[in-house]
């Protein structure tokens, strides 16, 4: 398939380290994926599901203990472990790679190596980058096909030995044995003992963010967990967003959002171009442009339904892989909590036990279950997906899930600022990875499990590429919760499509159109700058939504200056800057 010598040579050492029974290189061509499907169906990997009301539709199910990223098992391994910094897991990259070799020895006997030639990015967009993945799963082999580019063409515009090498061994799935690892000096990722997409579709977050984050901060880019999305008014001019929240946290939803209806009939629309991640460059117009590196959705299923997110829900229903959702057994369909009020009767839990839906009183979805769906199956996918160039973006969103702390939404004074609002980001935690869910942690720019890099460093990254650009080219910072609960404990904001008003908020702004009032921790909405109508919401709830705790935000200033502090001296004195004028504005 190839002649790239650097390509052969790290395959041949990979072979012999693995051992495999045989090598499947990927083509790409629909006549060789269609094979892997079939085979996979009659080895059980894979189970068909309706073909008529899903066609081209498949299930898997991970092993129980298998079923979320695995925070404390991912490794970022440079040469030292300042360079890693102090959020991420680190060893000596040698020790670690005698410990993976010990694990990969002979691994693949009386198995397949597939070989996975992909790209992030529109194949030969000057954002774009390439990696192999070495895997012993058809299901990874699938779920990359939808998730990247992938076949014989990637191969071909490989320069030299410009690409992520990436090896996957499904093992036995030993959670005690399982790492994920990254050594981005040696731009190769190496995941064993996972089969569950985030720990092993390896273009995703540990090539796309981790491994990316570091070579933007070499090369003078970006790499963020960042939904993109065009906003286009009844004018029909588009402007674009580019926002940030922790997993599980609605960047699909706000991605794929449905304007309420009295903005529909006036002509505003969102187009979808990417839910998960963006690579950011400064273009040559000095303005920030942006591409989404996958090329498929790999959502939450649970919550998602017509009314939550009718353009996700629509993506699912061709060629698209289910992970640990549960199955009707009736007509071979799937079923999540929050798809309709209906679970069915007659029903596989997720784990695989046959249940009755109707009486069971535990969850049949797991609540990390997944659609790994191709993106030009959405219905508002942007005519610009594939543009590669990229998208300008006007504005950079921060979010977290914040019950009591965080405002509606709320503008950064300036880049500066911005990049602190995104630093102090925090949210409580979700089941997309494992551990307690529910715990408010600190998530700098929805970050914290993909730096590839010191975060310290990281933050000073954001202050430098803020510098390259004028003031009134780069893009404006906001941040948003759509969490707010009142004392009760009920949210404030329906969320959702009602998102939209606040998006509007926002662009305008960026034009210098909507009003705001300053405020201890930026700039607030002005009373009656929201557009509320045919909302059911009551000036109080509003003046809630938007309002300020002092105490509440000081405890938050004790807890991040606490974060902080882990930095030492390698935090920018910006940050410290910025945090010192919070808390002189909270007083
Ligand atoms: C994801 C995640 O799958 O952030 O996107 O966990
Ligand atoms: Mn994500």
């Amino acid at each position: 398939m190839t002649e790239n010598k650097y390509v052969l040579k790290w395959l041949e050492e990979m072979k012999s380290l693995c051992r495999p029974d045989q090598l499947v290189w990927i083509d790409g061509s629909e006549e060789q994926l269609e094979a892997l499907r079939e085979e996979s169906v009659a080895t059980g990997e894979m189970i068909k599901l309706n073909q008529e009301k899903l066609p081209g539709c498949y299930y898997h199910r991970t092993a129980v203990n298998d079923v979320a990223r695995v925070e404390d098992r991912t490794f970022i391994c440079t040469p030292t472990k300042e360079e890693a910094g102090p959020i991420n897991n680190w060893m000596d990259p040698e020790e670690m790679y005698a410990k993976l070799n010990a694990l990969y020895d002979g691994s693949m006997e009386g198995r397949t190596m597939y070989v996975i030639p992909y790209s992030m990015g529109p194949v030969g967009s000057p954002f774009s980058k390439i990696g192999i993945e070495l895997t012993d799963s058809i299901y990874v082999v699938l779920n990359m096909a939808i998730m990247t580019r992938v076949g014989k063409a990637i191969l071909d515009i490989i320069d030299g030995d410009d690409f992520t090498k990436c090896l996957h061994a499904k093992k036995d799935v030993n959670p005690d044995e399982r790492y994920i690892v990254h050594f981005p000096q040696d731009n190769t990722i190496m995941s064993v003992n996972s089969a569950y997409g985030g720990n092993v579709l390896l273009g995703k977050k540990c090539f796309a963010l981790r491994i990316a984050s570091y070579l933007g901060k070499q090369e003078g880019w970006m790499a963020e967990h960042m939904l993109i999305l065009g906003l286009e008014n009844p004018q029909g001019e588009v402007k674009y967003i580019a926002a940030a929240f922790p997993s599980a946290c609605g960047k699909t939803n706000l991605a794929m959002l449905i304007p309420p209806e009295y903005l529909k009939e006036k002509g505003y629309k969102i187009w979808t171009v990417g839910d998960d991640i963006a690579w950011l460059r400064i273009g040559p117009d000095g303005r920030l442009y942006a591409i989404n590196p996958e090329a498929g959705f790999f959502g939450v299923a649970p919550g998602t339904s017509e009314k939550t997110n009718f353009n996700a829900l629509e993506s699912t229903k061709k060629n698209t892989i289910f992970t640990n959702v549960a199955i009707n057994n009736d007509d071979m369909t799937v079923w999540w909590e929050g798809l309709d009020k209906n679970p069915p009767a007659n029903c596989t839990e997720w784990t695989g036990k046959q249940v009755n839906g109707k009486e069971f009183d535990g969850v049949l979805a797991n609540p990390n279950s997944r659609f790994t769906a191709p993106a030009i199956n959405c219905p508002c996918i942007s005519p610009e997906f594939e543009n590669p160039q990229g998208v300008p973006i006007s504005a950079i969103v921060f979010g977290g899930r914040r019950a009591k702390t965080a405002p509606l939404v709320y503008q950064a004074r300036d880049w500066e600022h911005g990049v602190f609002v995104g630093a102090t980001m925090a949210s409580e935690t979700t089941a997309a990875a494992a551990g307690a869910v529910g715990v408010v942690r600190r998530d700098p720019m929805a970050m914290k499990p993909f730096v590839g890099y010191n975060m310290a460093d990281y933050f000073g990254h954001w202050l430098d590429m803020g510098k390259k650009m004028d003031a009134d080219k780069a893009p404006k910072i906001f941040h948003v919760n759509w969490f707010r609960k009142d004392e009760d404990n009920n949210f404030l904001w329906p969320g959702f499509g009602d998102n939209m008003r606040v998006l509007l908020w926002i662009l305008d702004r960026c034009e210098g159109k909507a009003d705001a009032v300053e405020s201890a921790i930026g700039l607030l909405p002005a009373e009656g700058a929201i557009d509320t109508t045919d909302l059911d919401i009551t000036a109080e709830q509003l003046k809630e939504l938007l309002s300020v705790d002092k105490d509440v935000w000081m405890g938050d200033v004790e807890n991040q200056k606490e974060y902080f502090s882990q930095f030492g001296d390698r935090l920018p004195a910006e940050i410290t800057k910025q945090l010192e004028n919070l808390e002189n504005n909270l007083k």
